[in-house]
């Protein structure tokens, strides 16, 4: 069978899963929220990264579907540790850019939100910078609609994109997300640690929280922390795990 017939076959057979990956707070060491990543559970190949699968499904339009799945289950997750009485956390959820251009994406993300029980403020939605810029007037009205309900926004893979200032001002926007090949060779190369540093210092000024992603080192977190870095993500904190192993290494 070829991959794009496996692929809806997998999402008929419900053989996508979800890992979590923990995000902290830099000053206080807190838990303060997780990013949802899928991960196709193949019964021919075993465990597939959506490195491989993510791309053909935006190409198809099943990223939509998907997306869609991806959405309720991280928020079916988020409910239940809520309900187990676990710390407050945030749930950070990937979109496509396929998925914002529907119409009424916001809809469908309140009806997700209503069935599943998910306080709006603990989602947080990921968007890059390409899924904004130069779409004009209906994704400012779509990412105000999002803001509506009460979720959070993030611009995922920061600083790889257009950098147009202006789009940070006018769009309700919480967080700026430091894309990992700025923080992967900190401390050695010094143009990656001025882009990181300037990102946060722009972040603070706009109001905006900041969080970096693919922190590996101590060294990168002590840099970081040094900036003013809100939140870091990344292997020294964990790995991206099933909701199960995430549960009980971080909620004690
Ligand atoms: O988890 P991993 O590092 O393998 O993810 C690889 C890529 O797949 C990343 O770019 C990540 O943003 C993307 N990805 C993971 N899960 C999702 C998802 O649920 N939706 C979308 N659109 N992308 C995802
Ligand atoms: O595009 P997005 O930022 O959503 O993708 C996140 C990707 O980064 C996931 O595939 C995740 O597995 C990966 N990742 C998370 N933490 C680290 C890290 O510390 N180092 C590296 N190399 N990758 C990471
Ligand atoms: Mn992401
Ligand atoms: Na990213």
């Amino acid at each position: 069978l070829a991959l794009e017939a496996r692929l809806h076959r997998a999402l008929a057979n419900d053989e996508f899963v979800l890992h979590y990956q923990p995000q902290f707070e830099t000053d206080s060491g807190a838990l303060i929220g997780c990013e949802a990543l899928v991960r196709w559970h193949s019964p021919e190949e075993g465990m597939i990264s959506p490195a491989r699968f993510i791309p053909l499904t935006e190409e198809t339009g099943l990223i939509v579907p998907l997306g869609e799945w991806v959405l309720r289950s991280a928020c079916t997750q988020g409910r239940r540790w809520m309900d187990a009485g676990h710390p407050e956390v945030t749930i950070a959820v990937n979109l496509s850019g396929r998925q914002f251009q529907q119409h009424d994406l916001a809809r469908r993300v309140a009806a997700i939100l209503d069935e599943t029980g998910l306080p709006a403020d603990r989602l947080k939605l990921e968007l890059t910078e390409s899924m904004i810029m130069g779409h004009g007037e209906q994704v400012v009205e779509l990412l105000h609609a999002l803001k509506t309900l009460g979720s959070r926004l993030s611009i995922d893979d920061f600083g790889t994109g257009y950098s147009s200032l202006a789009y940070l001002k006018r769009f309700p926007i919480d967080e700026l997300k430091i894309d990992q090949g700025f923080v992967r060779d900190i401390p050695q190369d010094e143009n990656d640690m001025e882009i990181a540093a300037t990102i946060i210092a722009m972040a603070r000024n706009l109001n905006l929280k900041v969080i970096a992603e693919g922190v590996e080192t101590r060294a990168q977190l002590d840099f970081l922390t040094r900036q003013g870095c809100h939140a870091c993500q990344g292997y020294l904190f964990g790995r991206p795990m099933p909701a199960d192993e995430f549960a009980r290494t971080f909620f004690r």
